[in-house]
């Protein structure tokens, strides 16, 4: 990158961290966990959110942001679940932003649990930007390798949760979850790791879980993690 392109990316940064502070402290106050959802793009997310919605009773109290570069269809996935759910078409950006999130924030339901963003789906970009979410999710899934966590890093550092994902390819494939695991832990020994299926339910109901408890762990402080 020429200076000029650093300072500019700087400067994007910055006014980033500030965005992603006020949608923390705005969702904190209403007792909201937003969670960021980042991967590869096919990893599973919106099947995984798909499952969550039947999961995360009761019904009506979580809403879903996605982003892609192009299309409605994830945000027509969950609609079709009876959630809201927004789509956010960056056009060739190759993530989200905290401001995209900021604007989308008066439109909310007055009562929610929990908040997803789905990501643009790739995990260099995404992991740059704090979207002002309480817990930062990363899928890996059985097809893309176990190998990723040390390729990738940053997705896996900047998180807090790692789901391993499409277990049930696991037995099928050259995949080695322990591997996986392993190798994300020397990256971050501090993610916690699930294996899951949401095709055949494995792994959902300990994943579900946590996410019950780091919402009843939300504080109204904004601690930053990205
Ligand atoms: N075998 C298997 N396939 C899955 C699973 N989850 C998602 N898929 C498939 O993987 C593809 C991509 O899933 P999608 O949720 O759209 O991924 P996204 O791009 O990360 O949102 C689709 O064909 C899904 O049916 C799973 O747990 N097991
Ligand atoms: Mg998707």
């Amino acid at each position: 990158m020429k200076r000029k392109d650093v300072a500019v990316y700087e400067d994007i940064l910055k006014s980033n961290v500030a965005a992603a502070a006020e949608v923390r402290r705005r969702m904190r106050e209403r007792g909201v966990l937003t969670v960021n959802l980042m991967s590869s793009p096919g990893a599973g997310k919106t099947t995984l959110l798909e499952r969550l919605v039947e999961k995360l009773t009761p019904p009506g109290r979580l809403a879903v942001i996605e982003g892609d570069i192009e299309t409605e269809r994830d945000a027509e996935r969950l609609r079709a679940k009876g959630v809201p759910a927004w789509q956010i078409q960056t056009g060739g950006a190759c993530h989200l932003e905290a401001r995209m999130i900021g604007r989308l924030l008066d439109e909310l339901p007055p009562d929610l649990d929990f908040l997803f963003i789905e990501n643009v789906g790739n995990l260099v970009c995404p992991a740059a930007f704090d979207l002002g979410e309480s817990l930062r999710v990363v899928l890996l899934s059985a097809p893309e390798g176990d190998d990723k966590p040390k390729k990738y890093p940053k997705a896996f550092l900047t998180a807090q949760v790692l789901v391993l994902s499409k277990a049930d390819l696991m037995g099928l494939l050259p995949f080695d979850p322990e591997r996986a695991r392993r190798e994300a832990l020397e990256v971050n020994p501090a993610l916690e790791v699930f294996r899951v299926s949401a095709l055949t339910g494995e792994g959902l109901d300990d994943f579900v879980a946590c996410l019950h408890r780091a919402r009843a762990k939300l504080t109204p402080e904004d601690g930053r993690h990205a």
